[in-house]
């Protein structure tokens, strides 16, 4: 690609198709392209290794990793992520990840292959009309015919991934489209968005706070999203309120805060008489927006919370790898969460210290999140601990991918909660039905020597006192290093609400 011209915010440019979508992207902030290789897509590789300077490319093992990665990065930098997918399955095995974005209201461009145009219709390889299969849990998708056009359409759709309510995008783009060249002015780069309040709704919510007498304040991921911690947190100490945070607006109220009630949220909302939500949506984890009249015991539960961390308990209980880990987190960890009971352990026993610094599927629910958001946190802090909770279910989908982590030299440290099941499905189907079936997975197999065949390191730990040093040697290694902690298969997570 060639830059024949510049204004002082304008650029002429010719170049491939693939040149032309990266130089639009990097103008939008994008610092990496997420794949898994195709020859559909091979002029957006080019554009990538041929920029200067080149964007990092990430190719991972399967396009639901790539997808996550480039919406883990999102979520963390506040930049829209993409990530770059061949035709056919590699679109529909990028759904899934999709899905997650569009729940998540993560920034996202998935730039497609697509077979040829010109013999639309005659069963080219992977000839699929991807954009009808996308719509449903995208912004916009859409095919861009022309490749004069796709500097405009990938500016486009990066733009509107990050307008409020940010979502995910599809683009794809027919093969010779994106092998023929174009000269292109390149957009404009963007003047950052001003948003005012609206005076009339603020001083409604003001006059609803000052008539309350147990106000609760519920911060969401939108929170961090748009920059608004700072705010959050000043607004919420000024006045006083109870604070509940979920999904990236954890860490706002850092781990401790006298105003963070988190852990005691089924009291806090049956006594509330006003809740006001900040960035998240009124889905099934808040109770569908239903607060008020009830009551509740919390301070029974802290105390059942503070036995179960220090558990000495062989199986091991999966609160004491917390209790464990809870003690050798940096204020700067990014913590990811990727499985079943596992994970729900960890959102009441792990409180960030700082925003932006915690990621869980989200709403969505799907398993496999893991590896590519553990890609995206390293990238993100290169410097700071990143810690994987993987439930060994959750591993199976995306464990392959320690392989990724190997390849790009991206070390993180992952706790497997090996309890040789299904968990979250298993004990509710015992409650239903009486028995449980499908929910069993091999007993303390073997993950860590997964990760070790991969290039990486790991160990297994089967008793309580094991937890710690293994953690240490973990943060230590400067490798993907997998602690591997059987626990105790009868232990499930006390559930208040099934999301169903
Ligand atoms: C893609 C996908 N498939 C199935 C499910 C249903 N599901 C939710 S939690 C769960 C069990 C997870 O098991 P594991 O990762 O071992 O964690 P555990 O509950 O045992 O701690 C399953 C199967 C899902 N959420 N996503
Ligand atoms: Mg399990």
């Amino acid at each position: 690609m060639t830059e024949t011209t510049r204004t002082e915010r304008q650029a002429k440019v010719e170049g491939h198709g693939g040149a032309l979508a990266v130089a639009v992207a990097r103008r939008r902030g994008v610092s990496a392209m997420f794949t898994l290789s195709g020859a559909h897509v091979f002029p957006l590789y080019d554009g990538a290794v041929k920029a200067d300077p080149p964007l990092p490319l990430i190719d991972v093992r399967h396009e639901q990793t790539a997808v996550f990665a480039a919406e883990g990065l999102a979520k963390l930098t506040r930049v829209p992520g993409l990530a770059v997918v061949t035709a056919g399955p590699g679109v529909t095995n990028s759904v899934s990840a999709v899905t997650t974005a569009w729940f998540n209201g993560s920034p996202l461009l998935v730039l497609g292959g697509r077979a040829p145009q010109a013999r639309w219709g005659s069963g080219s390889l992977q000839e699929l009309d991807h954009p009808p299969l996308l719509a449903p849990v995208t912004k916009r998708a859409a095919t861009v015919h022309r490749v004069g056009d796709i500097a405009a359409e990938v500016d486009a759709a990066l733009a509107l991934a990050d307008q409020p309510h940010r979502g995910p995008v599809f683009l794809d783009v027919p093969i010779e489209q994106l092998f023929s060249s174009a000269a292109v002015t390149l957009p404009d780069p963007p003047a950052p968005p001003a948003r005012e309040p609206d005076g009339d709704a603020l001083a409604r919510v003001a006059a609803l706070l000052g008539g309350a007498q147990r106000p609760v304040l519920v911060l969401g991921s939108d929170v961090w999203a748009d920059h608004a911690e700072q705010a959050a947190r000043r607004a919420a100490e000024a006045l006083g309120l109870p604070v509940i945070a979920n999904g990236l607006g954890r860490g706002v109220l850092p781990a401790g805060h006298e105003l963070l009630v988190t852990r005691a949220r089924s009291l806090a909302f049956g006594a509330a008489d006003l809740v006001i939500v900040a960035g998240a949506p009124l889905d099934f984890r808040l109770g569908y927006g239903a607060f008020g009249g009830s009551s509740g015991q919390p301070a029974r539960v802290v105390q059942l919370d503070q036995e179960v961390l220090a558990s000495d308990a062989g199986p091991v209980h999966p609160a004491r790898i917390y209790g464990e880990l809870r003690k050798l987190l940096a204020d700067d960890a990014v913590v990811i969460g990727d499985g079943g009971d596992f994970v729900s352990f960890a959102g009441r026993y792990i409180e960030p210290a700082q925003p932006g610094s915690w990621l869980d599927p989200g709403p969505y629910g799907c398993l496999g999140t893991g590896l590519g958001y553990a890609i995206a946190a390293r990238m993100a802090r290169p410097e700071g601990q990143v810690v994987l909770l993987l439930g060994d279910g959750a591993a199976g989908l995306s464990l392959m991918d320690v392989d990724s982590l190997v390849r790009h030299r991206l070390p993180v440290v992952i706790v497997c909660g090996n309890n040789g099941a299904w968990g979250l499905e298993k004990h509710p189907m015992r409650m239903f039905y009486g028995y449980d079936v499908a929910a069993d997975l091999q007993p303390g197999c073997r993950y860590d020597q997964v990760a070790q065949a991969l290039g990486g390191a790991g160990e297994l730990v089967t008793t309580a006192d094991g937890i710690a040093p293994a953690l240490r040697r973990a943060f230590d290694a400067g490798v993907p290093y997998l602690v591997n902690v059987v626990t105790d298969p009868e232990v499930a997570y006390p559930r208040a609400t099934t999301g169903l």
